[in-house]
């Protein structure tokens, strides 16, 4: 049996890709899967996938992370035998629009800011408790190339990820002397939803954010995100960069042609 069999794993944001790719990635490595998103819809079929693909167990919710109230209610009410997360994928997250900040509509920015930030925070606030309680507990955060190198026109997207990423280290800091790991997986570009969200629907631009490059597939970003949480207990990896062949940092790519 391996390292994850029967822990208990909570994925944010998984009615679609990195998000659903891990759930499914946990479920193959036999771990207990607990899903929550906005759509009820894309998570019910989930549920079935996930048992199939190995999970023991399986429990959905529906969460939307920028409600503070619901994450408190929600996560403290979840079925006694679901109480106690050994991982949770704090991945819920997206971009709107990418536009000059002067011009930008402030809604987008409120949206990226209380999703990738505040939601993270919120739902991070409501399980480590028990980690801690229990001196054991993985928090993985989904960053991004994007905390590193600012690109044109993204620059509160880049921003929220920046904040993951030191709200990464200090959760660390803060978790010095107990067990609890924490780790910020920080990828480049990989072909999800993400630009059909941030372009509002429009598949022609975000089919562009991808053309003539090998994007990152979620399957990747999932299979480091299991690797990650199967160290050693005594192991924190702390971050992982990690691009396409086809991309250097936020702003440099190998266009194939
Ligand atoms: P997708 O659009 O495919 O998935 C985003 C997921 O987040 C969906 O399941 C969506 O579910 C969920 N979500 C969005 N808002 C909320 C909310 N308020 N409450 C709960 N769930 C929410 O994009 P990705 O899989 O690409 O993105 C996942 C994460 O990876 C994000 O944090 C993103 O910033 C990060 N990332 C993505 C990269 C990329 O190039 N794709 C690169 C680097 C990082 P629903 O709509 O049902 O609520
Ligand atoms: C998502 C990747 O480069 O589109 O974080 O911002 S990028």
């Amino acid at each position: 049996m391996g390292y994850l069999s029967g822990k208990t794993v909570l994925v944010t944001g998984a009615s679609s890709g990195i998000g659903l790719a891990t759930a499914l990635a946990f479920a193959r490595e036999g771990a207990r899967v607990a899903v929550c998103a906005r759509r009820e819809d894309k998570l019910q079929p989930l549920a079935a996938e996930l048992t199939k693909a190995g999970a023991p167990a399986v429990h959905t919710f529906v969460l939307d992370v920028r409600n503070r109230a619901a994450v408190e209610e929600t996560l403290a009410a979840l079925p006694d035998d679901w109480k106690e997360i050994d991982v949770l994928v704090n991945n819920a997250g997206l971009s709107r629009g990418l536009n000059k900040l002067y011009e930008d509509d402030p809604e987008n920015w409120e949206e990226m800011i209380d999703t990738n930030v505040k939601g993270l925070l919120y739902v991070t606030r409501a399980v480590v408790p028990g980690m801690v309680a229990r001196n054991r507990g993985h928090v993985i955060n989904l960053g991004s190339t994007a905390a590193y190198i600012t690109y044109a026109n993204g620059g509160v997207y880049c921003a929220t990820k920046a904040a993951e990423k030191s709200i990464s280290e200090g959760l660390k800091i803060d978790l010095m002397g107990t067990a609890v790991r924490v780790t910020s997986v920080d990828p480049g570009m990989v072909e999800t939803a993400f630009s059909e969200v941030r372009f509002r629907g429009d598949t022609e631009r975000a089919a562009k954010v991808y053309q003539n490059i090998t994007p990152l597939q979620p399957e990747d970003i999932a299979d480091t995100i299991v690797w990650t949480a199967s160290r050693p207990a005594h192991v924190n990896i702390h971050t992982v960069v990690i691009t396409t062949i086809d991309q250097a940092n936020s702003t440099v790519f190998n266009r194939h042609s």
